[in-house]
């Protein structure tokens, strides 16, 4: 006979609180046993299995914003976001529609630390959690050999890399090779390596719409001579003051939607 628990022990092995127990007990999901005092207690084994079970994926709507942003800032386990980006993905059929949808997450998540709703901590919790969760699905996609290359980066003073995550999701999942240069990027180095490397794309993301925009659209004519000369797109994601008159090479994406049709664009070119 496995060992019985209490209900505060159980709460404490699965993280809920007493109400989510009682009606875990009971739906049956949970199965319970009567003490001979009349109290309810659970097998040990029978709490475990749920935990493992639970672990898999993340408990809720998978389609609701707000489900998400209270799992991110709760802190839940990277790979059981890591499951439940692929079972999205599975749901809603492309990595395009996952980014447009997390991209809400993130709104969300903005939006509640704006009005005091969460704390700084918990939104850089949601953040990190979910850049480690991209990474790790991005990783576990193959590349293969020959594939063109896209260098990704944000430019100085830019520390959201968030979009630009997504960004490659979408862009790997379209047979890229991607290349990251991540956060705060000096122009000089991301032109240098335009000859150098020699991307087919270069994608760059900003969300921080305060920002001079004088010096965001200087870096963008810089680095947009530079995709001309070696003949790569430049595709510009984010809130950012982007230039609204870009050339020929560049392509502004406002949501991800607008990501798939110029890759298809820049596929058939
Ligand atoms: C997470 C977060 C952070 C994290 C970033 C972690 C990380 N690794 O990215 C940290 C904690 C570092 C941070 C810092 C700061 N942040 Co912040 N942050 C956010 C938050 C919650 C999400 C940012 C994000 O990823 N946005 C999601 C992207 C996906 O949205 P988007 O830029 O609108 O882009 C859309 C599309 O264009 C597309 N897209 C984006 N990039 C790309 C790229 C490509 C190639 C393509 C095709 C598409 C694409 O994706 C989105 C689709 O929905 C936002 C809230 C919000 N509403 O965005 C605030 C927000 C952007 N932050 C803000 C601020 C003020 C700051 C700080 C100044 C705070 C501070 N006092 O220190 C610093 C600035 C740091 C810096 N110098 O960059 C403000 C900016 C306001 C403004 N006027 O510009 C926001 C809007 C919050 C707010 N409502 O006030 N932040």
């Amino acid at each position: 006979m496995s060992q019985l628990i209490s209900t505060k022990k159980a709460m404490q092995i699965l993280g809920v609180a007493s109400t989510t127990i009682e009606r875990w007990a009971d739906e049956d999901r949970l199965p319970s046993v009567q003490t001979a005092e009349g109290q309810r207690s659970f097998r040990l084994t029978d709490v475990v299995a749920l935990l493992q079970g639970q672990a898999r994926e993340m408990p809720g709507d998978l389609l609701s914003v707000d489900n998400w942003v209270e799992h991110l800032t709760a802190g839940i386990d990277t790979a059981v976001v890591r499951r439940t980006l692929v079972e999205l993905h599975g749901r809603l059929g492309d990595w395009f529609q996952v980014a447009d949808f997390l991209g809400n997450v993130l709104e969300e998540v903005g939006d509640r630390w704006c009005t005091g709703k969460i704390s700084t901590i918990e939104e850089h919790i949601a953040s990190g959690l979910l850049e480690h969760a991209l990474t790790a699905v991005v990783t576990s996609m193959p590349t293969a050999a020959g594939a063109p290359a896209c260098l990704f980066a944000t430019l100085t003073g830019e520390q959201h890399t968030l979009g630009l995550s997504l960004a490659r999701l979408c862009i790997k999942s379209s047979a890229y090779k991607c290349l990251w240069a991540g956060a705060e990027t000096p122009v000089a180095e991301i032109t240098g390596a335009i000859g150098d490397i020699r991307p087919a794309a270069v994608a760059l993301s900003a969300s921080v719409w305060s920002t001079d925009a004088g010096s965001l659209s200087s870096a963008c004519r810089e680095i947009e001579s530079a995709c001309r000369e070696h003949r790569a797109s430049l595709i510009l994601g984010g809130r950012g003051a982007w230039p609204q008159d870009t050339g020929d090479y560049s392509y502004r994406c406002q949501r991800f939607e607008d990501l798939r049709a110029v890759l298809e664009k820049i596929n058939t070119a």
